[in-house]
Formats: structure tokens, sequence, C-alpha cells
């Protein structure tokens, strides 16, 4: 019996070196912290017009003009947000201006650019200290694509091209094109959609061979997370924060998973805009983009925000929800709030690498703790009228340094820390040892002054002594 453990052991180590370890886990870790900055390239910002075919500004499926460089014209606009990456939608030939129905893997959109675009893009990014991956469908595919004729696809019941899983000879193709847009385009990673398409081990034996990339993948079901992806980009919280900040009450939310890295948004580009959402509600979207902002950078070890939220941009009738952006539209407060999520996530590593405990929810008012490098407090009151939380899980003599409207608060009486908010409002405290009464220094300095007033008499003593001396 002994001997057969033994040499399960010996098996088991084995197969560990014989088997890819994936290297996800510490890719995803170095990513911690990153804040995404999405951007739908048509509709972004149109650098040069030698490119502009078959517009249709007015519709909704039409291409706008936006293109690669026009992106590289407004990376400052980005780096001065504070984003450290940013997503692009698909830059491959395709059938459709967000660039899903593709034609071609290898080949640039001829709406969007070049490759050597693609590549001063990527560089220029680069000089800024900021990282550029891209959205690379693999499911659905063109009608035309040569795909269809090796038998690597199949239609789904809406008619349209998904790839089947064939196995090697279709997984050889993706790896190809994955390393080929890294090579020659300069990439840092991919984001791919409809992940679920697929299955788990289609994934993995796909991206088993992609190193020093980032690989999102995006779905509802997080069992996909492990299946070779570095950040796992969680839909299911997406909807549900969209739901629950769009309007006040309630806050219901999905516990984000607590292994591996994750990333969510507010929005994306398939869905609805949130700022539309909010004011069909009858509320500020200012004020809603605010607390959703406060809610996802604090949940989330990565947060993607789409572009045109520091508008904060809605839907265009008849053009939808990606409409060209405005950048003269900027909002100042919803900006500042971006700025500071992306500072505090630069200056706290815990922010992001911390451990998350939700420790009050009631009536629309939330806190929660994070444990890290440093103790962190999140409040977030979605309510309508001034709520406090209760905390007492801190310990004692512990002072609460808020990050969002700067001030302190510190223990109850009886113990506990109340943390109170305006209607509406979010913000983040670092949790520190209260400063109390230092003995220590009030000694130093009333010794200094003892000095002093014992000098001061010495000299009128001396002084006084010398006069009448001297008469
Ligand atoms: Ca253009």
């Amino acid at each position: 019996m002994r001997r057969m453990t033994g040499l399960m052991l010996i098996l088991s180590s084995l197969l560990f070196w014989v088997l890819p370890t994936p290297a996800t886990a510490e890719e995803g870790e170095k990513w911690k912290g990153e804040s995404i900055y999405y951007i739908t390239v048509d509709r972004f910002m149109n650098g040069k017009t030698a490119n502009d075919k078959n517009l249709e500004t007015g519709k909704e499926n039409g291409y706008h003009g936006g293109d690669l460089q026009g992106v590289t014209e407004k990376l400052d606009y980005i780096k001065d947000l504070g984003f450290t990456t940013i997503w692009l939608s698909p830059l491959m030939s395709s059938s459709d201006f967000e660039g899903y129905e593709v034609k071609d893997y290898k080949k640039v959109d001829e709406h969007l650019g070049t490759m050597k675009e693609v590549r001063t893009l990527t560089e220029e990014a680069h000089d800024r200290d900021m990282k550029v991956i891209m959205d690379m469908p693999l499911m659905g595919i063109d009608e035309d694509h040569p795909w269809v004729e090796k038998g690597f696809t199949e239609r789904s019941g809406n008619g349209e091209v998904k790839v089947k899983e064939t196995g090697g000879d279709v997984q050889k193709e993706i790896s190809s094109i994955l390393s080929y847009w890294k090579e020659e385009a300069g990439l840092d990673g991919f984001g791919f959609p409809e992940v679920e398409e697929a299955s788990p081990d289609f994934w993995q034996k796909t991206l088993s061979d992609v190193t020093d990339m980032v690989l999102i993948g995006k779905g509802e079901d997080s069992s996909y997370s492990k299946a070779g992806f570095d950040i796992w980009y969680d839909e299911s919280y997406q909807e549900a924060i969209s739901e629950s900040f769009s309007g006040t009450g309630n806050i219901e939310l999905p516990a984000p998973a607590k292994e591996g890295t994750t990333a969510s948004a507010v929005d994306f580009h398939d869905t609805r805009r949130f700022t539309t959402l909010s004011q069909e509600a009858g509320f500020n979207p200012v004020t809603r983009w605010k607390l959703a902002l406060t809610q996802l950078y604090t949940d989330h070890d990565v947060a993607v925000v789409q572009y045109g939220t520091a508008i904060p941009m809605g839907e265009k009738p008849g053009i939808g929800n990606l409409p060209m952006m405005n950048f003269g539209g900027t909002d100042e407060e919803v900006t500042r709030r971006i700025n500071k999520l992306n500072a505090m996530q630069n200056e706290f590593p815990s922010f992001a690498k911390g451990e998350v405990q939700k420790v009050y929810n009631e009536g629309g008012m939330e806190v929660f703790k994070i444990d890290g490098e440093k103790t962190m407090l999140v409040a977030v009151n979605n309510s309508e009228e001034t709520k406090s939380g209760i905390v007492t899980s801190l310990g004692d003599n512990k002072q609460l340094r808020g990050l969002m409207h700067d001030g302190f608060l510190r223990q109850s009486d009886d113990g506990k820390y109340r943390v109170v908010l305006e209607r509406e409002t979010a913000d983040v405290f670092v949790v520190e040892d209260s400063a109390g009464i230092n003995w220590l220094f009030v000694g130093f300095v009333v010794s200094v002054m003892a000095i002093f007033v014992i000098f001061v008499i010495m000299t009128m003593v001396k002084n006084r002594k010398q006069k009448i001396n001297g008469h």
C-alpha cells in the first residue's frame, strides 16, 4: 500500500512536469490594478479622410470614419484620464463596422488603416507607458471566410457562421493568428468574446502555447475562467452593476471570484449605455456614474471603462449605443472621479489586490473592507437619504482617511465606526492608526517651553541684578 502511494506521488509529480503549467496565474497577477479604456475604433476619432470609404454616418450599422490614426492622435487624452491599457475593437478585415464578422484574420480593415498604423499606435502607446490589447472574435465569422470551405465552421440556429471545434487544425491556425498580431502589431494581449460558444477544453488547448500576452476571457460562466485565460471578464457582474446603479435602491451584486484576476465594466459595446438607462429611470447620469465606477473599481482587480464614459455619453436615436465620440463634451465631475479612481489603484495596491469583505449592506447603503498591504474601506450610499453604515471589525484607535471627500472619521464611544454618507455618494477610506495624543511629542514641546521660560527668567533676574549694581 505504502509503495503504491509512493508510486502515485512520483507519477503525479511527473505529470506535473509533463503537463504545460498554465502561466495564467502569474500573468494575471501582473495585471491586477490595471484600468482599461475600451474603444470602438470606427466610432472614436476620424484621424484621416483618405480611408473614409462608404461612410454612412447617419446609420446605426454604417461606417462613421473613425480609424487607427485617430486613436493615436488621442492617446494623450486617454493617458490624462489615468488609464493604463487600451482595448481596441477588432482591427481585422471584416464585413461590419465593429469588426466582429471577420473576413481575413491577418489583414487590417481598410476603413481603419494599415498594419503600419497599428504599429505606430502600439509604439506611441508604449512610449506613454500604456499597453494595447485587441478584441479577437473567433467564434462568429464572415460567410466567405476560407474556414467555411475547410469545414471549420457550422451554421448556428440564427444563420450565423460559427467556428466549430475541429481539433488540431483550427487550433493551429488560431495560434498562428495570435502570434502574427503579437509580432506584426506589437499588441500586449487579446480579449476573447463569446467564449462559451466553445468548450473550456478548446480554449485550454488553443491558448496553451501563447505566452507573454494577456488573454481576457469574457462571459457569464465563471467556470471558463480557468480555461487558459489570465483575466476573467465577468458579464453577469456587469449586468448586475448596471441594474443596481442605474437607479437608487438596494445594491445586489454577485460576489466577484476570489481566485484569479477578475475584470468587469458598467457597460460595454454589446450592452445598452448606462448613461441612457439612468436617464430613462429618471436620474442624473453624472451622479449615477460616480457611484457605479467607485463600486466597479473596488470590487474588481481590473476595471474596464468604455469610450464616452467621461462625457457621460448616452445612446443616440437612430445610431444606438455606439455614437461617434464627442471630445468637446467631457464632464468635469465624472472625469475627476475616473482620474481619482485610476490614481488610487496606482497609489494603493491593496485597492486592486486586497481581499474584499462585505461588512454592511442595508437599504442601499453598503460598506466593504479591503484587506491587503493596507486596510481600506469603501462605502456606497445608493439610497435617496443620508445613511450610515456600521463597522465593528476594524480594531480600536483607528482613523479613516477619506480619499474622495477628504476628511477623517474616528471610532465612536461604543467602539464602533459609523460611516455616514449623504444620498447618492460614495467614498473610499484608508484605515490608519489614530494619531490621538502623542505624549512623547507633548513631553518634548513642554520641556522645550520650560527651558525657554527658565532662560527668560534667568536673563530677567540677571538684568535686574546688573541694574541694581549699576546704580
Ligand atoms: Ca477615417
